[in-house]
């Protein structure tokens, strides 16, 4: 009975982007046969990985998550009150939906029910909080989809009238290119009605021992998320990777304003790959590159909504001042 009360309020449905496991295949062969040796970032979250980076959000040295959480904590109820009644909250990559409770409970308390429709990759992540969260809130309703953001945003209820506060938190917009990232956010501003607004959290440019710590812990939880992905190879394609021949890298370049994450190779080795029929040669100290996660100065915050046809409306920093969220608005809207 509860279950069902609780599935009247949930609809989940899945973009194609999530039926297509043959492309994980495909990007790994190209991927270790390239030079330099490259995974796309978007790997590291299977069920494991996502876990992972749960930790990974709860560590002493990863101040971006606690960042971000005490800005929402402290403006949820001014951000709520902008939005009249009606207003739906959509979310990108929205994991555990751990930070969105503040916006959840804001908007609630503001006015009494809210539209929720978060958008994952991992379809297991979204049912879990989804159903966490309709147990707790009698007046909530999400329509979540399972998919990259692109196929996601096209499965977004159509019939949705209410203006649209779009949350794109945790500064995974730094995990983009800085020309995707602009490519990315104008076509979402191209989407957006007079009174859609965007909410962004972006990780702040700062010393590099900060920054470094951060994709450094001590516990070795960042080592764990990253090797995951050779340990996902080894599960989905029958790969033999060696986990302790290989390490965990992460450097950050000052200039360029970015982390940039590797996996070392600790000695000259061969890696079949059974499910590719193929297998990739690793000099010592050879690296594949997993991620970059780009900081960004206010300047450039200012200067990227500008370029991609939105405005700010309201910007904040969290009281160390090691990252900020930032309200935009189409520069044609209200
Ligand atoms: C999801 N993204 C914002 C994280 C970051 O900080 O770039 C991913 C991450 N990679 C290693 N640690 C965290």
């Amino acid at each position: 009975m509860k279950a069902q009360a609780l599935s009247g309020r949930l609809t989940i449905v899945t973009a194609e982007s999530v039926f297509q496991p043959h492309t994980f295949a495909e990007d790994v062969a190209t991927g270790l046969a390239g030079s330099p040796k490259s995974l796309p970032c978007q790997y590291l979250y299977d069920e494991i990985g996502s876990h992972i980076f749960e930790e990974i959000c709860d560590l002493p040295e990863y101040y971006l998550t606690r960042s971000e959480r005490e800005i929402l904590s402290d403006q949820a109820g001014e951000i709520a009150r902008g939005f009249p009644n009606g207003a739906v909250l959509v979310e990108l990559g929205s994991g555990s939906s751990i930070k969105t409770r503040f916006l959840i409970e804001a908007f609630l308390a503001e006015h009494g029910s809210l539209h929720y429709d978060p958008i994952d990759i991992s379809s297991a992540m979204l049912k879990k909080s989804s159903l966490e969260l309709l147990e707790e809130y009698e007046t909530l309703e999400i329509h979540a989809v399972a998919g990259e953001y692109q196929d996601g945003l096209e499965k977004l209820r159509s019939e949705e009238e209410g203006d649209k506060l779009v949350l794109f938190l945790g500064s995974t917009i730094g995990n983009f290119e800085r020309e995707d990232a602009a490519r990315f956010l104008s076509g979402l501003a191209k989407k957006f009605a007079p009174g859609d607004r965007l909410l962004i959290g972006a990780d702040l440019r700062k010393d590099s021992k900060t920054i470094e710590a951060a994709y450094n812990d001590d516990a070795g939880t960042t080592a764990r998320f990253n090797l995951n992905l050779l340990a996902r190879i080894n599960r989905e394609l029958g790969g033999n990777f060696d986990l302790s021949r290989f390490r965990h890298c992460a450097r950050y370049l000052d200039l360029e304003g970015r982390v940039e994450i590797h996996i070392e190779s600790l000695c000259a080795q061969t890696v079949r790959v059974e499910l590719l029929d193929r297998s990739f040669d690793f000099a010592r100290g050879e690296l594949i590159h997993t991620e970059n996660s780009h900081k960004f100065s206010i300047a450039e915050i200012s200067a990227i909504i500008d370029l991609c046809g939105m405005r700010i409306i309201e910007q904040w920093v969290d009281s160390r001042e090691l990252f900020s969220l930032t309200m935009a608005a189409p520069k044609r809207g209200r």
